[in-house]
């Protein structure tokens, strides 16, 4: 038995055996997802990244060691297999391969604390116990390739719209986002603070005359919580657009989502199916609903709710079920909102704030800035904050801060939407929440 690589190298991907390759030699890498041993024959399933083939190994046509070595192999081992493709009509995807050489790269322990075979199914925590077994499903790891289509496209669109990517710290002095709380960490021999939202950057960068920016970046929010839509730690996909108002970014908002699905739709079909997904691509614009009109909606589906109030879950859920999948809330309570969000002229009780939800989800929340240093110092202290703490964000502001506007879009609640996933957790390897912290 060897358990060196060698000069062995993969040729194929399990997806990539068709029948084209009838009598080739290939060799494939992966797992052992299943080992059935009828006595003359024996049918391994090798599972790899992109797939499960089947490995036919009859006694009558393979030398009795390498029939040995095979009937020994435990499942979820690593192994490498040559063979030959041959075509099967009973085997999955029409094609079957005669091992000619087996390398066993690594044994797996049994027994398994999770069956990656998906025929059992575990309770959330249990899987994340053990996540690397459980991302070897395939159904479990389609969600991440779906989030990094959905990232990469995002990505495309934005650098295609001239947005430059920065990235700014995530070890930093002060709150931004009012209502959740910060975690603190010690820095020297001060206190610090790990970062909700690279809001204040972001902004300093329209000062810096970068015009369009971007950013795709961990956000820490000590949510102490625990639901299926908040984690302690998400991607968020931030803009930041100068010489620009909200309806704007609201447009770049819109579109970005639009090409993202479409992209996904495209390029993620076996991922999709896989997870029993028909994505539907939201045809004509996105519906815009002033806040006003929620709280009545609301109030009419017989949630209560009182104007200058923020969405309780009660009230996500009522207005989910009345509007369509993608839709904005314009028009929120200036008081509700952070000190960032500009008012509206006209209007000051109102501002020039936005969310973007996916039936009860909210997925991102954006507005038009305070870019006039007097104002903002006014809002900084109405919401019970100390202008002095925010000294170097406030001094961009001084010597030339051009109008702007910018969003966050969550990734995580992004990629549910996509994948139709309910808890949050599935949308990240690693899900940080309320009593978890490994793996
Ligand atoms: P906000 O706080 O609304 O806005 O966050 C933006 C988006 O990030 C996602 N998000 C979360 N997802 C899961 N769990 C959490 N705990 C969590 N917190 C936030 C959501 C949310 O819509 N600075 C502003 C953005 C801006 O105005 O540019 C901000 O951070 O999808």
């Amino acid at each position: 038995m060897t358990y060196s690589l060698g000069d062995w190298r993969r040729t194929h991907y399990s997806k990539n055996v068709d029948s084209k390759l009838k009598d080739e030699t290939v060799t494939l890498m992966g797992w052992v997802h299943e080992i059935r041993d009828l006595g003359g024959i024996i049918f391994v399933l090798l599972r790899d990244r992109d797939g499960i083939i089947q490995i036919t190994a009859p006694s009558k046509k393979i030398s009795p060691e390498l029939f040995e070595e095979i009937r020994k192999m435990k499942k979820e081992s690593v192994v490498a297999f040559r063979g030959k493709v041959q075509g099967s009509n009973k085997a999955p995807g029409g094609v079957e391969i005669i091992p000619d050489k087996l390398k066993v790269l690594n044994e797996s322990k049994l027994p398994l604390p999770l069956d990656p075979t998906e025929k059992v199914r575990a309770e959330i925590d249990t899987r994340l116990d053990s996540r690397f077994l459980d991302l070897r499903k395939p159904g479990v790891s389609a969600v991440f390739k779906i989030k990094s289509r959905m990232l990469h496209s995002v990505r495309l669109f934005l650098e295609d719209n001239g947005f430059i990517e920065v990235n700014t710290p995530k070890l930093v002095a002060s709150a931004t986002e009012g209502g959740t709380e910060l975690f603190p960490i010690t820095y020297f021999e001060r206190e610090a603070f790990l970062g909700q939202s690279p809001q204040l950057y972001k902004q300093i960068m329209m000062s810096a005359g970068f015009d369009r920016v971007y950013e795709i970046a961990p956000i820490f929010r000590a949510e102490e919580h625990d639901t299926l839509r908040h984690l302690n730690e998400v991607i968020s996909i931030d803009i930041e657009s100068s010489f620009s108002n909200e309806k704007d970014v609201m447009n770049t908002l819109e579109k970005l989502v639009k090409t993202a699905l479409n992209d996904v739709l495209e390029h993620c079909s076996d991922d999709l199916k896989l997870l029993d997904v028909d994505l539907q691509i939201p045809k004509g614009s996105f519906a815009r609903i002033e806040y006003d009109e929620v709280v009545d909606l609301v109030n009419s589906k017989g949630v209560q709710m009182r104007h200058g109030e923020d969405l309780s879950r009660a009230a996500e859920k009522a207005i989910g079920e009345i509007m369509d999948d993608y839709y904005f809330v314009t028009g929120w309570p200036t008081d509700i909102k952070p000190f960032y969000v500009m008012p509206d002229e006209n209007d000051p009780e109102r501002s020039l704030a936005f969310d973007l939800m996916y039936k009860d989800l909210e997925i991102s929340s954006g507005a038009m800035r305070v870019h006039k240093m007097d104002l903002l110092v006014e809002r900084i202290k109405n919401q019970g904050l100390n202008p002095d703490s925010f000294e170097r964000y406030l001094a961009a502001f001084e010597y030339g801060m051009p109008p702007h506007a910018g969003w966050g879009l969550g990734a995580e609640r992004f990629t549910m939407c996509i994948t139709g996933s309910n808890n949050i957790r599935e949308t990240v390897l690693f899900p940080r929440d309320r009593r978890r912290l490994t793996p």
